[in-house]
C-alpha cells in the first residue's frame, strides 16, 4: 500500500496549485480553507488538517484542490513560538524569518492567486475555528463558503452557500477536536500529531481545574493517540479503533464526572513516540511545553523597521519577565518590551488587567515614550484598518480607546506600567502597537533626513 500523502507534501502541493493558478493545470477549482483572524495554533492546524482531509477525501481529488491559508503575514508566524513549535517537530521546513516555508500566507501571498481563481469562478472558501467570514477576506476571497467548522456561537452567516456543511460545537474545547471527525481511515501520523498538539494547547490539556474540554474533545484525543500508539507498535490495526467512542460526542448519558475520569486518565497517559513534542512524556505535558512556547517572551517580538518590539501576556512576576526578555544586557534584540498582565483571581487579586512597558536597548527609550502616549491617546490615531476590524469592534477600541495612562514605576529601568480595559487582548494590542511602532520610525526616520 502507499503510504499516505504527508502532511508536508500537501501543503507544499497545494500551495504550488495555487499559485500556478486556474489555467495551468488539471486543477478545475479551488476551496480556501482559513481560520480567524486572530490566527492562533487551533486556527492553523484546523485549517491545514481540515483541508488535508477534504483533499484525500474527494472523489476527484484532481479536479477540486483544498488549499489551507495562514490568516496573517508570514513574518508574524514567529509571533505564534507554540505553532513554530509544533510544526517544527513535524518536520516542516523552516525559512529564514521563522515561518513554515511552505505554507501560504493571507493577504500578501494568497490575494494575487485568489483574485486569478476568483475571476475563473472557481474559487470557493472554507472556514475553521470560526463562522463568519472576516469582511477584509471576503473582499478578497470573495463569500462562497461552502464548509464551516467552528467551536465559537453560530453568527448564521453564509447559510445559503454552507448549505448542511456546517459543524459547530460551542462546547468543544478546540476546533481542531471536530477536524480529527474528518480523519481518513489511515491517517500520517504528523497529521494526527498537529490536531493532537493543537488540542492541547486549547484544552490545556485536560486541566480539571480549568475545565475547558468536553467528552468530543476527550474521544477525539483517545483516537488520535490511539492512531499514534498503533504506530509505535508496527502498526496494528485495531488500535485505531480502541478508543474512538468511549466516551461519547456529547452523547446522552455520558455525565460530566465520566467525561472528567477519562480526561484525567488521559491528561497523565504515556504520550506516543511520535508526539513526544518538546520532549513531552505525557498529554499534560504536551499542553505544558506548547503553552511555555506560547508565552516565551524571547521570541515575541515583531519588527518595524529598525525596531523591535515584544508584546506579551504574562504569567510569570514582572522582574522576572524583563530579565527573561533581556534587560540588564541580555541580548533578545527586543528594543521595546510591552507586556499584558492581570491580577491572579485566585490569589485574591482583582483580575483587572494592566501592562506595562520598558525599554531595553538605549534605543528603545524615545520609542518607548512615543509608543506609550500614542496608546493612552487612542482611540484617536487608531487606523480605520484596524479599527475596523471584527476583535477591534468587539473590544470597542475604535470608541473606547485602550484604557491606558501610564505610571512611572522604576526610574532606573524606565519601567512604566497602567491599568487596561479588560476587554482588551494580545490580539488586538500588538498590531495596534505595530501600528504606532511603524509611524514611529517614519517620523525618526522623515527627521534623520
Ligand atoms: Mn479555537
Amino acid at each position: 500500500m502507499r503510504p499516505p500523502l504527508s502532511p508536508q507534501a500537501f501543503v507544499a502541493q497545494s500551495r504550488a496549485a495555487f499559485l500556478a493558478g486556474p489555467s495551468a493545470g488539471a486543477t478545475a477549482s479551488a476551496t480556501v480553507w482559513v481560520g480567524n483572524v486572530a490566527g492562533d495554533l487551533d486556527t492553523i492546524v484546523s485549517a491545514v488538517c481540515a483541508a488535508y482531509c477534504r483533499q484525500v477525501q474527494g472523489a476527484e481529488p484532481a479536479s477540486r484542490q483544498h488549499v489551507p491559508l495562514v490568516p496573517f503575514p508570514r513574518p508574524d508566524f514567529r509571533l505564534r513560538q507554540d505553532a513554530c513549535l509544533l510544526f517544527r517537530h513535524c518536520g516542516f521546513d523552516f525559512d529564514s524569518e521563522g515561518a513554515v516555508e511552505s505554507l501560504l500566507y493571507f493577504p500578501d501571498e494568497a490575494a494575487a492567486p485568489a483574485e486569478a481563481w476568483r475571476g475563473a469562478g472557481a474559487l470557493s472558501v472554507a472556514l475553521t475555528d470560526h463562522n463568519r467570514l472576516a469582511e477584509h477576506f471576503a473582499a478578497s476571497l470573495g463569500d462562497v463558503v461552502v464548509e464551516v467548522i467552528d467551536h465559537h456561537s453560530d453568527e448564521r452567516a453564509h447559510l445559503s452557500s454552507s448549505g448542511g456543511a456546517r459543524l459547530i460545537d460551542t462546547s468543544a474545547g478546540s476546533a481542531c477536536s471536530l477536524v480529527s471527525e474528518l480523519l481518513p481511515p489511515d491517517p500520517p501520523h504528523l497529521l494526527c500529531v498537529l490536531l493532537l498538539g493543537a488540542i492541547a494547547a486549547d484544552t490545556r490539556g485536560f486541566d480539571a481545574a480549568q475545565q475547558k474540554f468536553v467528552g468530543r474533545d476527550v474521544a477525539a484525543v483517545r483516537r488520535l493517540m490511539a492512531l499514534l500508539s498503533a504506530a509505535d507498535v508496527g502498526g496494528g490495526g485495531e488500535a485505531g479503533e480502541a478508543g474512538a467512542g468511549e466516551v461519547g460526542a456529547g452523547e446522552a448519558g455520558v455525565g460530566r464526572a465520566e467525561v472528567e475520569a477519562a480526561a484525567a486518565d488521559l491528561r497523565g497517559a504515556a504520550l506516543p513516540a511520535a508526539a513526544a513534542v518538546g520532549g513531552a512524556a505525557t498529554f499534560g505535558e504536551l499542553a505544558a511545553r506548547l503553552l511555555d512556547a506560547r508565552y516565551d517572551v524571547s521570541s515575541l517580538d515583531a519588527r518595524a523597521g529598525e525596531l523591535e518590539v515584544g508584546v506579551c501576556a504574562v504569567f510569570v512576576p514582572l522582574r522576572e519577565l524583563i530579565a527573561r526578555a533581556g534587560g540588564g544586557g541580555g541580548r533578545s534584540g527586543v528594543d521595546v518590551l510591552f507586556a499584558l498582565s492581570a491580577e491572579d483571581r485566585a490569589a485574591g487579586g482583582s483580575g483587572l488587567k494592566g501592562v506595562s512597558v520598558v525599554p531595553l536597548t538605549p534605543g528603545g527609550r524615545g520609542a518607548a515614550a512615543a509608543l506609550a502616549s500614542a496608546l493612552e491617546a487612542a482611540p484617536e490615531g487608531l487606523p480605520p484598518s484596524l479599527a475596523s476590524q471584527p476583535l477591534f469592534v468587539k473590544q470597542q477600541l475604535g470608541t473606547d480607546g485602550f484604557g491606558i495612562g501610564f505610571e512611572d514605576a522604576d526610574a532606573a529601568s524606565g519601567l512604566r506600567v497602567s491599568p487596561l480595559r479588560n476587554a482588551v487582548s494580545r490580539k488586538t494590542f500588538l498590531p495596534t502597537v505595530l501600528h504606532f511602532a511603524e509611524q514611529h520610525q517614519q517620523a525618526a526616520s522623515g527627521r534623520g533626513c
